[in-house]
C-alpha cells in the first residue's frame, strides 16, 4: 500500500468567491474582498491551514485563473449565461430556495434546470478534486452545491468532506415535492458531517434519509451499507460580534447615527428593517402592521418613522421582480395616505450600503424589526444586538427565524399574525428602559459567546472527530 500522508489543508467550496470584480485605478480589472461573516471567520483558519477557496466570482467571464488575494488562495469557477439562468437563478433560486423556505412562493420544476445543476455541481467537484491535497479537509457550502459531497467522494475517497446548509432544511412533507429528492439526499450523504442551522433541520434530514433512501439511522448518525457513517447535526451560524461592536463604537459611526436621526426629522421612535429584498423576509407584512398602527392612532406619524432597507437581490428571478413592484406600490400607498410634506411614514431604500452605514443605522434604530416567514438564521438580528453596546434598543423577531432559538429575549412574533405583530411592535415601542436593557444585555451575552469563530471551530472540530472515528 502506498504511503498516505494526511494534509492539514482546508478547501472551501462555496457558490460565491469572497471577492467582487472591480475596475482598478488604471482601468484594468481587479478584485475587491467582499466582507462577510463567513470570510472573516474562515480567514484566520485558512491562513494557518494552507486554505483554498473555490467559487464563482459572479458574472460570465471565462478562462479565469486561480489567484491570491491578501493571502487567500482563490480558485474561480466560470459560469456561462445559460448556467446562471438554469443552475443559479433557476434550480437554486426558483426551485430549491422556495421549497426549503416553507414554499412561501411556489417552486418551479424544470428538468433542464436540474441537468444544469448536476453539470455545474460536477464542475465544482472536479476543480475541488484537482486542488485538494491527499487527505485534505473539504468544506462545501449551501443549497447550490448539494451534489458535490457525493461526487467528490467518488473521485477522492481520501478526503474528509463536510457540508453546511445555510438555509432551513424542510420537513419531509415539503421536501418530498422535489422530483430529484433522492439524488439530493444521496448527494449530501457523500459528506462525513452534514451541518444545519437548527436541530430541527438535522432531524428532518435524518428522517428523510431513513424514509426515502432506506438507510439505518440512530439519533444523529446515518449508517451506510458500505460501513461509512454520516453525522447530521446543528451548528447555528453567527457573526463577528466584536468587529460589529468595534464598528458601532467608532466616532464616525456615532456621528453618522446622530445625522440619520436628524435627517429623519428627529422622531421619538425609529423602526428599522434591513433585508435582502426576498419574499421569505416578511417585508410587506411588517410594513402593513406598522402602517395600521398609525392609521388606527396607536402610533403618531409625527413621532414614529419606519426605515426599510431592501438590498437588491436576484433581480432576474420573476418572483423577486413581482415582490419589488408590490413593495413599491405598498410604500407609495402608505406614504400617500399617511405622509406629510418632508415627512414620509416609511423611508424605503432599495439599495445596498457600506458596513459603517449599516452599523450607524442599527445604532439609530429604537426598534429593529426582523419578521421573516422562514429564515435559516438571520444575521441582521444578531448584528443589531452586537451594535447595541449601550444595552438599549428593542428587537422584534420572528419565531420562524433560526435566530429566535438563541435570542429568546426578543419580542417574538408570528409574522402571519398581523394583529399579534402590531401588539408586539407597540409593546417593544413602549417598553421601559429597564425592560429593554435587561433583554438586550441577555441577548448580547449570547451573541458575544456564540460568535462566528466559535461556529467555524465547532464545525471543523466535529469534522475532525467524525474522521477519527472511522
Ligand atoms: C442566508 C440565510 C443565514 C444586507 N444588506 C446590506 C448588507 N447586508 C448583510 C447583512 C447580513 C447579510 O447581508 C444578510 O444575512 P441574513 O442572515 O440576514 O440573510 P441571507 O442573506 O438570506 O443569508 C440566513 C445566512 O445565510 C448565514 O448563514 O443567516 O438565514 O438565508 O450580514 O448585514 N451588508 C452591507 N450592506 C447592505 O446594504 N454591507
Amino acid at each position: 500500500m502506498e504511503d498516505v500522508t494526511q494534509s492539514d489543508q482546508l478547501v472551501i467550496v462555496a457558490n460565491r468567491l469572497p471577492v467582487d470584480r472591480v475596475e482598478l485605478p488604471d482601468g484594468s480589472p481587479g478584485w475587491r474582498r467582499s466582507p462577510g461573516g463567513l470570510v472573516s471567520a474562515m480567514d484566520p483558519v485558512m491562513r494557518t491551514r494552507n486554505g483554498v477557496w473555490i467559487g464563482w466570482p459572479g458574472g460570465t467571464e471565462t478562462d479565469l485563473e486561480p489567484f491570491e488575494d491578501d493571502g487567500l488562495s482563490l480558485v474561480p469557477i466560470s459560469l456561462t449565461a445559460q448556467d446562471v439562468e438554469e443552475f443559479y437563478e433557476g434550480m437554486s433560486n426558483a426551485t430549491l430556495w422556495p421549497i426549503y423556505h416553507d414554499v412561501v412562493a411556489k417552486p418551479e420544476f424544470h428538468r433542464e434546470w436540474w441537468d444544469s445543476y448536476v453539470d455545474v455541481n460536477r464542475r465544482f467537484t472536479e476543480r475541488a478534486a484537482e486542488v485538494a491535497e491527499q487527505g485534505a479537509t473539504v468544506w462545501v457550502h449551501d443549497y447550490q452545491l448539494q451534489l458535490v459531497p457525493q461526487m467528490l467522494r467518488e473521485l477522492r475517497p481520501d478526503l474528509r468532506i463536510g457540508f453546511y446548509l445555510h438555509i432551513p432544511f424542510p420537513p419531509a412533507e415539503l421536501f418530498a415535492q422535489l422530483p430529484w429528492r433522492r439524488q439530493v439526499l444521496e448527494g449530501l450523504l457523500g459528506a462525513d458531517l452534514v451541518g444545519f442551522q437548527l436541530p430541527g433541520g438535522a432531524a428532518n434530514f435524518v428522517r428523510l434519509v431513513r424514509q426515502r433512501v432506506g438507510h439505518k439511522t440512530h439519533r444523529d448518525i446515518v449508517y451506510l451499507p458500505d460501513g461509512r457513517k454520516v453525522r447530521a447535526a446543528a451548528f447555528p451560524i453567527s457573526i463577528d460580534t466584536r468587529a460589529f461592536e468595534e464598528l458601532a463604537r467608532r466616532e464616525s459611526v456615532v456621528e453618522r447615527c446622530a445625522e440619520i436621526r436628524s435627517a429623519l426629522g428627529s422622531p421619538t421612535k425609529v423602526f428599522l428593517g434591513v433585508d435582502r429584498l426576498d419574499y421569505t423576509k416578511g417585508i410587506i407584512a411588517r410594513l402593513r402592521a406598522f402602517s395600521e398602527l398609525i392609521t388606527d392612532g396607536s402610533l403618531d406619524a409625527d413621532e414614529a418613522v419606519f426605515v426599510q432597507v431592501a438590498t437588491p437581490s436576484r433581480e432576474r428571478v420573476a418572483q423577486y421582480r413581482l415582490l419589488r413592484d408590490e413593495i413599491d406600490r405598498l410604500v407609495g400607498r402608505i406614504n400617500g395616505d399617511l405622509g406629510r410634506i418632508g415627512q414620509p411614514a416609511i423611508h424605503y431604500l432599495h439599495s445596498s450600503y457600506p458596513r459603517e452605514e449599516m452599523a450607524a443605522l442599527y445604532r439609530a434604530a429604537d426598534i429593529m424589526v426582523v419578521t421573516p416567514f422562514r429564515d435559516g438564521m438571520n444575521l441582521v438580528a444578531k448584528e443589531y444586538v452586537a451594535c447595541r453596546y449601550d444595552d438599549d434598543g428593542a428587537l422584534v423577531l420572528s419565531e420562524f427565524a433560526g435566530a429566535s432559538n438563541e435570542l429568546r429575549q426578543a419580542w417574538l412574533v408570528n409574522p402571519y399574525d398581523i394583529n399579534g405583530m402590531k401588539a408586539a411592535l407597540l409593546e417593544a415601542c413602549r417598553a421601559d428602559d429597564k425592560a429593554r436593557s435587561r433583554r438586550m444585555k441577555a441577548m448580547r451575552r449570547t451573541v458575544l459567546r456564540n460568535d462566528v469563530a466559535a461556529w467555524a471551530d465547532g464545525f471543523l472540530e466535529s469534522m475532525a472527530e467524525v474522521g477519527r472515528s472511522e
